[in-house]
């Protein structure tokens, strides 16, 4: 009979030193069934339930937070595979090529096929993924494709200072420079389902306009205008943040977003755009000279 008793070529090498001893390898099927699978499992129990939670991501209101969402679990999924992919086949390695008795060191110089491969898909898969959002980049940031006026957008006016926003409405003309433009101190009010063009500035130093829901933040930078725009797809009244530490107050530096139904959001705007704001935005002295609707750039 054979002396083969071992199973696989590689294994017998050990017993070849020393006094033969029962060694139970990790085998590619082993690490499956007691590492990667359970792992997978946990997560893909976890994920359900935290989302129902919101432990993972907040309500999303509107189609740009969707396709943002979607780009995040693509990119989660593919960078957690690799993650506990590579972990595990470090642990499998480590254990595998733990120093034994009378083992000997090998030499390696790597290994170009393996280096190319592992470089090239890392590379495919970083291009496929700016390809798959190019269009939704473009659609949300380029000034060029933003909704005018005749999209049915509104334009708001956002001016941050230490510790506050101030958002400045048209009033119900749509027009800036008129007499009923009036400025709401932390509540930025817009309608449902129309798009709203942001134009963002700052009097002191660098904010960070952060609306969870609508997947935005934007930095605001002295000295600029800062254009962005969204359209929310449900009525509620959501949280801003400040995103950027601007200074010692800057946990106070919080606001909120009222969502509301068209004929709702005319009848407000029209309301408080009768309440004088007491501003007087021509005035030199003023903070406010920072933002005559001169100073914001009006492109559409
Ligand atoms: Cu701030």
């Amino acid at each position: 009979m054979s002396n083969r008793t071992n199973k696989g070529g590689c294994h017998a090498a050990m017993n070849e030193v020393g006094a033969p001893k029962e060694i139970h390898p990790m085998n590619w099927r082993r690490l499956g069934t007691k590492c990667v699978l359970p792992v997978l499992a946990f997560l893909s129990l976890c994920t359900p339930a935290m989302a129902e939670r919101g432990l993972l991501l907040p309500e999303a209101i509107s189609e740009h937070a969707e396709r943002i969402d979607e780009l995040f679990w693509i990119i989660f999924w593919l960078t957690g595979i690799v993650f506990v992919g590579t972990e595990g086949l470090l642990l499998y390695f480590i254990f595998k090529y733990r120093a034994k008795e009378g083992g000997k060191a090998h030499y390696t110089h790597g290994n170009y096929k393996v280096e190319v491969i592992w470089t090239a898909i890392p590379a495919f898969i970083l291009i496929a993924l700016a390809a798959f959002q190019f269009n939704t980049w473009t659609e949300i940031k380029d000034p060029e494709k933003f909704p005018t006026a005749d999209d049915g957008a509104i334009q708001v006016h956002v001016l941050a200072q230490q510790f506050s926003w101030n958002f400045r409405y048209q009033g119900p003309d749509g027009e800036w420079g008129t007499d009923d433009d009036f400025t709401v101190e932390n509540q930025l009010i817009v309608p449902k389902d129309r798009p709203v063009v942001l134009q963002m500035r700052s009097i002191d130093v660098i904010h960070s306009l952060f609306m969870p829901v609508l997947r935005f933040k934007q930095d605001l930078v002295p000295g600029l205008t800062i254009t962005g725009w969204f359209e929310a797809n449900k009525a509620g009244t959501y949280e801003i943040a400040c995103a950027e530490l601007c200074g010692a107050s800057h946990y106070l530096m919080r606001a909120e977003m009222q969502v509301l139904e068209p004929d709702e959001w005319d009848q407000k705007i029209a309301a408080l755009s009768k309440e004088k704001d007491g501003i007087d935005y021509e005035s030199p002295t003023q903070n406010f000279r920072f933002w005559r609707p001169s100073e914001f750039e009006q492109k559409k």
